[in-house]
């Protein structure tokens, strides 16, 4: 592991800050090590993934073919999209988090031992999991797990591959329940207070996936392990589509309200100012809470047997989702603008070159929140129910989703490591000039993958697969309305490379800073100034968490009771589901 555990043997050197405190990791050694731990899977699980990533880039590209057979590839797929969006996101999370309770609440957890046990229920099913998906590369583990992340039936993958899935989320479920003790143990000593900002985006996203990870834990506990392991003969699949899907929505929001969390509050003190406004902060979490999970069929457009109304309900909600994003966008921009004229910025839109563009903390999170603006343009594109049909399961799709999970969280993430890792070990950052041009490199690499992705997209070439010449005789159509096909997968694959060569800048910064002595100032200070309209401008009931998480589990009631009520209707193992199209009225029990 990168961050290897050495606060014993160098107890002695006192680390400060900028600011000349104590840093995070002096007065949080345990703490600081469990984050760290978590942080060098998740950066391990990167590595992994980005080697898969640039392998497919350039075989479906037909670039350079000489690493795998097409025969690996939905292997290679797996494993890529499992490290990325299953391993390195819910580690990162999960370090990340333990560090924004304990430093906003200013304490440590609350049961140590709680802390081990999800570290390691997490890391066992990922190697679970990993066992299982490695095996279809090889004969010596008689596992294989080519299902790929949205493991639904009809394919399926060795029981262990989903017992280290189940892990894996019963892991951060452990993990939700130690922050929420530290919130119980410190609410008793602050009766009347408001909850600390960080602490509150902790709990509120923590409800979410609660609620959330509900439908892929019975899709997993109840069908595919025992439909694995020869229990049971047959599964729904359209039922193990929709529990996944439940789950398969809310989980972007899982990945994107810890990117939230940081800009919300690092990246206006990285600008040189201070959140705008507490209360909208709180108000746009807790949009997330209820609006995430009602939303998961507008995944199943083109799903026979879900009623069209449900799909129509899915796709209103997921356009109201669009609100908490515009209303982040707005307040983050703003508290930038506030930051830039701190540091005396002026004009209309002069201020902008008085960001600290060279502090690669701030400008990888801006940047990350400059292309997820465009991937909520396209997913607007994904979530309209008659244009979904254009761009369904083709390249577009993650084309979108490279910008969302693939930077606005992975590109905030990596940029965020650059404040916090010093902060939890206590060391310099290394490699700094390296450090200030990743996020462009970054940038660069995804704006040309991820634009070639959506054309291709449109010019209707499929994801998921290992072969460039499909649909060959249409070239003509290409040629003419998204340039040529080779121009697109040249794009894809050169993106694809220089994607990989900032996730090696990145993982050298980490492996240099890692080498660094520890002690002394660390060069960077952990203090969060307060908002500029803090709490007590937002009404109380905004923190009444009990009575959101209640609404949130109402509004998914309205949302999955009936259509699910109609597929259970002709038995919960039989394939197949009600006749096409679906109406309401045989469901409606009134
Ligand atoms: C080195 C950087 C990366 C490269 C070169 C890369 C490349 C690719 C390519 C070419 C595909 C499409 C494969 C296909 O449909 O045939 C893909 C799919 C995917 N990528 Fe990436 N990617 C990178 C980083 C990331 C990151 C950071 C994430 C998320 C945190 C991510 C998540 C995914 C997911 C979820 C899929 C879909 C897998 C599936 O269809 O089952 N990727 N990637
Ligand atoms: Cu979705």
């Amino acid at each position: 592991m990168a961050f290897a555990d050495e606060t014993t043997t160098a107890r002695e050197e006192t680390v400060t800050d900028t600011a000349g405190e104590a840093a995070f990791v002096e007065r949080y050694p345990f703490e600081s090590r469990w984050i760290r731990y978590c942080f060098a899977v998740a950066f391990a699980a990167l590595a992994g993934g980005g080697l898969f990533g640039v392998i497919q880039a350039l075989h479906r590209t037909n670039v350079y073919r000489g690493i795998i057979s097409s025969s690996d590839y939905y292997t290679i797929l797996t494993g890529h999209g499992v490290l990325m969006v299953l391993v390195f996101t819910t580690f990162f999370i999960a370090g990340l988090f333990l560090w924004a309770v304990t430093s906003s609440l200013d304490r440590g957890v609350a049961s140590e031992r709680l802390t081990k046990v999800w570290f390691w229920t997490m890391l066992v099913g990922t190697l679970l999991a990993a066992t299982a998906i490695i095996g279809g590369l090889t004969d010596v583990i008689p596992a294989s797990a080519d299902v790929l992340f949205t493991f639904y039936a009809p394919l399926q993958a060795h029981p262990i591959f989903y017992i280290g899935a189940a892990l894996i989320i019963v892991g951060s479920w452990l993990a939700g329940a130690n922050y929420f003790k530290m919130f119980f143990s410190w609410r008793s000593e602050h009766r009347d207070e408001r909850i600390p900002l960080r602490t509150f985006m902790v709990l509120v996203t923590m409800l979410m996936w609660y609620i959330a990870t509900m439908g892929v834990a019975v899709e997993v506990v109840f069908f595919l392990i025992p439909w694995s392991l020869g229990i049971i003969e047959t599964v729904d699949p359209l039922l193990t589509r929709t529990l996944f899907w439940f789950f398969g929505h809310p989980v972007v929001y899982f990945w994107l309200m810890p990117a939230y969390l940081v800009w919300y509050s690092i990246l206006p003190k990285l600008s040189g100012g201070r959140l705008f406004s507490d209360g909208l902060a709180r108000i746009v979490f807790l949009l997330f809470l209820l609006l995430s999970t009602p939303v998961g069929f507008h995944h199943q457009y083109v799903d026979p047997g879900i009623p069209e109304g449900f799909k129509f309900v899915a796709m209103t909600n997921t356009m109201f989702l669009l609100l908490p994003s515009l209303l982040t966008a707005f307040t983050v921009v703003a508290s930038m603008e506030h930051g830039a004229r701190q540091r005396g910025g002026g004009g209309y839109f002069s201020w902008l070159g008085d960001l600290p563009w060279s502090n690669p903390a701030f400008s990888g999170s801006a940047l990350a929140g400059l292309l997820f603006a465009a991937g909520g343009f396209s997913g607007m594109i994904n979530a309209g129910m008659n244009i979904n049909y254009l761009v369904h399961n083709t390249l577009w799709v993650p084309g979108h989703f490279h910008l969302t999970v693939g930077t606005a969280f992975a590109l905030t993430a990596m940029s965020i490591s650059y404040w916090l890792v010093p902060q939890v070990t206590g060391r310099r950052l290394g490699l700094r000039n390296i450090a200030a041009v990743q996020p462009y490199m970054w940038f660069i690499g995804m704006v040309l993958m991820s634009n070639a992705m959506h054309r291709a997209g449109l010019a209707g070439v499929p994801r998921r697969t290992a072969e460039p010449y499909q649909y060959q005789s249409a070239d003509i159509v290409y040629e003419s309305a998204f340039g040529s096909l080779s121009g697109i997968r040249l794009q894809i694959a050169l993106g694809g490379v220089l994607l990989f060569v900032a996730l090696l800048m990145f993982l050298a910064v980490m492996w240099d800073t890692y080498m660094n002595p520890r002690g002394g100032n660390i060069g960077v200070s952990g203090e969060i100034p307060p908002a500029l309209s803090g709490p007590e401008h937002s009404p109380k009931v905004l923190d009444n968490l009990w009575l959101w998480a209640a609404i949130a589990v109402v509004l998914v009631i309205l949302a999955y009771g009936l259509p699910l009520a109609g597929l259970a209707q002709d038995g919960l193992l039989s394939p197949g589901s009600p006749g096409f199209p679906v109406l309401l009225e045989p469901l409606w029990p009134f």
